[in-house]
């Protein structure tokens, strides 16, 4: 079963009606579209669910670091090198302003991260994939930042604000990333016979990965009608994964690139693209952990974990020494 690690408590959806009590207050607020803070009342499958997704969410954003940091020391220029390595600084930082949103939720990270060591925590399925060229590098900032911001976008308006403020700049941020990586496309698109192959065989290797990325499809997400009530998701999966479609094959056309689906058709009836069938095995066999990387990015993630231990000694340590300072007004 590739869902439901985490029992969030959720069994079926009832009605406002159907609540009473706080959960009904509580759902009321939601419908009001007012904002629910940490310090507020909330139910705990509504937390859970929160803790999961954010959770999954951060890691996501850690796990990401890998794949492209693969490549910065075989950035093609100076520029590019530089510009590779903020955004992979960048991606950091959105895991570090997610797991200290999940902590106004009353968990720990070390606990999160724990989860994420051990193989409980999922993390989004398109980092399990190789970069084997520059072109990957494009193609990710491109087709997965692109997905990103189309995701994260509605989540600005979430109703848990801690969640909703991180979004904002984290949204910001992928805008610029996306904009880094489609630049790379256009350069490869415009080159040699060489880069343009190599363009178009990173488009053939990211597409559906990136499709895949927005969930399972509606009539089997397990969280979507409960999350929906919380204005945690405001669109469906599908509607997402076709927003990123509409906007991207547009953006192919203009490279003159060719997305790799035989039965992509514009329809004219509902002014939008229609695909040829996902590979929904080949998903839930990434989500499961038999990915191309999976392994190698949980080995990548405890590796730096463990090397990093002296770093965490060292701030503990000088966090003391600092406390006992402010406390006693001596130097130590
Ligand atoms: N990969 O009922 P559903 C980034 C799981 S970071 C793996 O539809 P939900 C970036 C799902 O967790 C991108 N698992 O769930 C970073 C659930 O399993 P559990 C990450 C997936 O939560 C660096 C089960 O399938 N973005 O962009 O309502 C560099 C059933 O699904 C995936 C976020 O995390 C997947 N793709 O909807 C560049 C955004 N999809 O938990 C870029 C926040 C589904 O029951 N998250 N599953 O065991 C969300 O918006 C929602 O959680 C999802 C799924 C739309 C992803």
């Amino acid at each position: 079963m590739y869902a439901q690690m985490v029992d969030t408590g959720v069994q079926r959806l009832r009605s406002t009606e159907e609540l009473d009590g706080d959960e009904r207050h509580f759902q009321e607020r939601i419908d009001a579209g007012v904002r629910i803070e940490p310090e507020d009342w909330m139910p705990d499958s509504y937390r859970k669910t929160l803790v999961r997704q954010i959770s999954q969410h951060a890691h996501s954003e850690i796990v990401g670091m890998l794949p492209e940091g693969n490549w910065i020391t075989r950035a093609p220029s100076l520029l590019r090198k530089a510009t590779l390595l903020a955004k992979v600084q960048d991606e950091g930082g959105h895991g570090l302003y997610l797991y200290a949103a999940a902590e106004t939720l009353g968990v720990s990270r070390d606990d999160l991260i724990d989860a994420l060591h051990e193989g409980k925590a999922k993390y989004s399925s398109i980092f399990n994939y190789p970069t084997l060229t520059w072109a990957d590098i494009g193609a990710i900032g491109w087709l997965v930042d692109g997905a990103a911001i189309i995701n994260q976008i509605p989540l600005c308006r979430c109703s848990y604000g801690p969640y909703g403020r991180a979004m904002v700049r984290v949204c910001k941020e992928e805008s610029f990333h996306q904009r880094q990586g489609y630049d790379i496309m256009t350069v490869l698109a415009q080159g040699s016979a060489a880069q343009r192959r190599m363009a178009q065989d990173a488009l053939n290797r990211w597409w559906w990965p990136a499709v895949m990325m927005f969930g399972p499809p509606d009539t089997e997400s397990v969280h979507s009608a409960q999350s929906a009530a919380w204005r945690i998701k405001l669109h469906s999966n599908d509607e997402l994964r076709q927003r990123f479609i509409d906007q991207t094959v547009p953006q192919a056309d203009l490279l003159d690139l060719k997305i790799p689906d035989p039965d992509l058709r514009w329809n004219e009836a509902r002014q939008s693209y229609d695909i040829g069938a996902i590979d929904w095995n080949e998903f839930h066999a990434v989500v499961r952990g038999d990915g191309p990387c999976n392994k190698e990015r949980l080995a990548a993630r405890r590796d730096a974990w463990d090397r990093g231990a002296w770093v965490r000694d060292a701030a503990a340590a000088h966090a003391e020494k600092t406390t006992i300072e402010r406390k006693t007004g001596e130097t130590r």
